[in-house]
C-alpha cells in the first residue's frame, strides 16, 4: 500500500515489499524473483531548484513539493495496491522501482526544505516544511543506490511475511489458518506448536533486518536526527524525549489495571491447565491466551469467564454467524454505523475495488488496511475478511482511517494525514466502542434483546481482554525498535531484546525456549512491515478519551460502557469537524476541538473500566500478583 506516513495518504503498512515466496523453504523459482527485484535501477528525479531562500521562496517550494508528491503517491498507490493483491514477480519489481523513487524524492524534499530553516515564513508553510522532513518513515541516504537497496529489503521483508507458511500437521499452512486454530485451541501442545510453527517464518529476515536498519539510521543522521527511532519519536508536536516520556507517563496510568488483569487470568488459565503448564505465580504462557501475539486476550473468554454472578448471554462469532452475515453484511454494518452519524456513504468505487475477502488464486498480503489511493475519493479496504468477532471490530477500525482520509480530502496534500498517527489509529477503535455496546447489537438485530445490568463484569470483562491486555504489546514493540534503531540493542541481541520486552511489560514468556536463529519480531506484521507501533497504544488512550467526550455531548450520564452514540448526527457533526482538520494543526488542538481537552489522559480508560477494576481487586484478594523481570 502507499506508505502511510511517507505518502501521508494510506494507513498502516508503510513499506510494502512484495516477493511470491514461500517463507521457511524458499523455491528456486522465488528465491530468483527476489533476487531480481533486487535489481531495480535507481534514478533519482531531479533536484528542486531556484526557489529563492525567503518567504515567497518557501511558499512556492512547498507549493511544487505538494504537486510533485501527489503526483508520485498516487502512482505508487495504484502498484502499491496491485503488489499487495496480487504478489507476482512483475508486481514486486514495480514496487520495489516506485518506493525507491517515492523515498528519493521524500528525502531530497527534506533536504531542500532545511534551506528554509532560518526564514521566517507562514505559520502553514513552517508546518508543512517541518512535515517534509518528519514524514518520511525510512530515510535512504544521499548516496546512489542506497534507496534501492532499502526498497529491495523492504520488498523482500514484507513479502517475506505475507507469503508465510509453516508445516503444520502434514500440511503448510497460513496465518489466518494458524491464527484461527489458536483463538480456538485449547490444547496446550496444540497451541505451543502453533505459536512455535508461525515463528519459523522469520529467521530469514533478520540479515536484512539489520541492513535495513543501518541503511534507515544512515538516512536519518543525514536528516539531522539522532537515529530511525528519533525520528519517529519527533512526529508529535513535541520534543521527541518529552513524547517517549510520556508514554512512560500513560502506561504508568493503565500498569496497574493491566498487572489486575494479568493476575486474574494466569489464576483462570493455572485452574484450566494445571502447575506445569501455567504456574499460579510468574508470567503467562503466551500461547495461552487465544492470539499469536498475545496482542488482544478476547479469544478466550470462555476460560476465563466469571464464575460467579452474571454470566454472558451471547458470543459475538456466534451472533453473526447465526445471523447469516458474510464479509460484505460486515462491511456494509460497519458502514451504516459511520452513515448513522451523518457522514457519507461510502463511494461505489469503494465496493468496486476494495479487497474484503481473501482471493483464493494468488497470494496477496492480507494484513488489514485502508488506503486512499488518488489523494480524493479512491478510498478502499483490504481484508482477508471471516466471519468472526475480531474481524467486526477490525471493519470498524479500516473504515475509520476511510472516513478520516474523506474528511480531510480538501486539504492540501501535506495535511492530508491524522492529527498524529494514534489519531488515525482511534477513529474506528471509537466508533467501535459503540459499535459493540449490547444496545447497539439489539437495534441492528444481532441480539434479541438487551442484557440487563447481571452482564457487566462479563461485558467489560471481554472488552478488557482486548482493549487493556493490548497496552503493554502496543508499547514493547516500538521499545523493541527504539533500542534497535539508537544501537542500544544488537543485531545479535535481536530476540532476546524482544523477549525481555515481552516479559517486562505484558509479564509473558513464549511456550518453550527459543532457537538460537530466532527472529520473533519478524513473525509480527509491522515489524517486516515497517509500520511505527506506538500510534496503537496512544489509540487505546484516545479511543476512551473521544468516546467519554462524544458520550458527554450526547446528554448521556449512564456508566461509559453502556452509552453508544449510534444515530447521533451532533457527535457526528462534531467529530468529523475534528477529522476535517486533518494534520493542518498540532495534534492538541484537534483534541480539544472534539473533547475540550488538550492532553494525552489515560483517565478515561479508568472511567470506563471502574466497576470491572474493583472487581477484578475483589477477585485477585489474596493473590501474589505481579511477575519478576
Ligand atoms: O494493524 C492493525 C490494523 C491495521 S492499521 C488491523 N492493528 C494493530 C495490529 O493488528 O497489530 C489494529 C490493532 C493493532
Ligand atoms: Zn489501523
Amino acid at each position: 500500500m502507499k506508505r502511510a506516513l511517507m505518502t501521508a495518504a494510506a494507513v498502516c503498512a508503510l513499506t510494502v515489499g512484495t516477493a511470491g515466496c514461500a517463507t521457511t523453504e524458499r523455491s528456486a523459482e522465488n528465491a530468483a524473483l527476489i533476487e531480481a527485484a533486487a535489481d531495480v535501477p535507481d534514478d533519482s528525479p531531479a533536484r528542486p531548484e531556484g526557489f529563492p531562500a525567503d518567504a515567497a521562496g518557501a511558499t512556492a517550494f512547498v507549493a511544487d513539493a505538494e504537486t510533485r508528491l501527489a503526483a508520485l503517491s498516487e502512482e505508487a498507490g495504484r502498484i502499491q495496491w496491485t503488489r499487495a493483491t496480487n504478489i507476482t514477480f512483475d508486481t514486486m519489481w514495480l514496487e520495489s522501482r516506485i518506493n525507491a523513487e517515492y523515498t528519493e524524492l521524500q528525502v531530497q524534499l527534506a533536504n531542500g526544505a532545511a534551506r528554509f530553516n532560518d526564514v521566517e515564513v507562514p505559520v502553514d508553510v513552517r508546518r508543512k516544511l517541518n512535515l517534509l522532513r518528519l514524514g518520511i518513515v525510512l530515510p535512504a541516504p544521499n548516496r546512489p543506490g542506497a534507496a534501492g537497496e532499502l526498497a529491495d529489503i523492504t520488498t523482500r521483508l514484507d513479502s517475506t511475511y505475507a507469503t508465510g507458511k509453516f508445516e503444520y500437521q502434514g500440511r503448510q499452512i497460513t496465518l489466518d489458518e494458524a491464527s484461527a486454530m489458536l483463538a480456538t485451541s485449547r490444547d496446550p501442545a496444540q497451541t505451543r506448536a502453533l505459536y512455535e510453527g508461525w515463528r519459523t517464518i522469520s529467521p530469514v529476515m533478520a540479515a536484512d533486518y539489520a541492513r535495513m536498519v543501518a541503511i534507515a539510521n544512515e538516512g536519518a543522521t543525514e536528516l539531522g536526527f539522532a537515529d530511525t527511532g528519533a525520528m519517529w519519536r519527533s512526529g508529535y508536536d513535541m520534543d521527541p524525549d518529552a513524547f517517549a516520556a510520556e508514554t512512560d507517563r500513560l502506561w504508568a496510568q493503565v500498569k496497574p489495571f493491566y498487572e489486575n488483569l494479568h493476575c486474574y487470568v494466569r489464576s483462570r488459565l493455572n485452574e484450566r491447565y494445571g502447575d506445569a503448564v501455567q504456574p499460579a505465580t510468574g508470567p503467562i504462557r503466551a500461547d495461552l491466551l487465544g492470539n499469536m501475539w498475545s496482542q488482544q486476550w478476547g479469544n478466550i473468554y470462555d476460560v476465563v469467564a466469571p464464575t460467579t454472578g452474571g454470566a454472558s448471554s451471547y458470543d459475538m462469532t456466534e451472533r453473526l454467524v447465526a445471523n447469516n452475515y458474510d464479509a460484505r453484511k460486515m462491511v456494509e454494518t460497519g458502514e451504516g454505523f459511520y452513515v448513522s452519524l451523518g457522514l457519507p456513504e461510502l463511494p461505489e468505487t469503494f465496493w468496486e475495488r476494495s479487497q474484503i475477502t481473501r482471493p483464493r488464486d494468488r497470494e496477496v498480503v492480507c494484513h488489514a488496511s485502508a488506503w486512499d489511493i488518488d489523494n480524493r475519493d479512491d478510498i478502499r479496504i483490504k481484508m482477508c475478511t471471516e466471519v468472526n468477532a475480531e474481524d467486526f471490530y477490525t471493519v470498524h477500525h479500516e473504515l475509520g482511517h476511510n472516513y478520516y482520509q474523506r474528511a480531510y480530502k480538501d486539504q492540501p496534500f501535506l495535511f492530508k494525514n491524522g492529527a498524529n498517527d494514534g489519531f488515525h489509529e482511534a477513529i474506528g477503535d471509537f466508533v467501535g466502542l459503540s459499535a459493540l455496546t449490547p444496545t447497539y447489537l439489539n437495534q441492528i438485530g444481532l441480539l434479541e434483546s438487551v442484557p440487563g445490568e447481571a452482564e457487566e463484569i462479563p461485558f467489560l470483562l471481554k472488552m478488557a481482554l482486548d482493549k487493556i491486555a493490548f497496552m503493554p504489546f502496543g508499547l514493547m514493540v516500538d521499545r523493541w525498535r527504539w533500542g534497535v534503531f539508537n544501537g542500544e540493542t544488537s543485531p545479535a541481541e535481536y530476540n532476546d531484546a524482544w523477549s525481555a520486552n515481552m516479559l517486562r511489560y505484558q509479564g509473558l514468556v513464549p511456550p518453550g525456549p527459543r532457537p538460537a536463529n530466532a527472529f520473533d519480531p519478524g513473525a509480527k506484521y509491522h515489524i517486516p512491515g515497517n509500520t511505527p507501533y506506538t500510534r496503537y497504544f496512544l489509540a487505546h488512550i484516545y479511543q476512551f478519551q473521544f468516546h467519554r467526550a462524544a458520550c458527554q455531548q450526547a446528554g448521556w450520564t449512564g456508566p461509559l460502557h453502556r452509552c453508544s452514540v449510534y444515530g447521533n448526527t451532533e457527535v457526528g457533526a462534531r467529530f468529523n469537524a475534528m477529522m476535517e482538520m486533518g494534520q493542518s494543526r498540532p495534534w492538541p488542538e484537534a483534541m480539544q476541538a472534539f473533547t475540550g481537552q488538550r492532553e494525552n489522559d489515560a483517565s478515561a480508560v479508568a472511567d470506563y473500566f471502574a466497576p470491572l477494576n474493583t472487581w477484578l481487586t475483589a477477585q485477585n484478594r489474596g493473590r501474589d500478583c505481579g511477575w519478576e523481570v
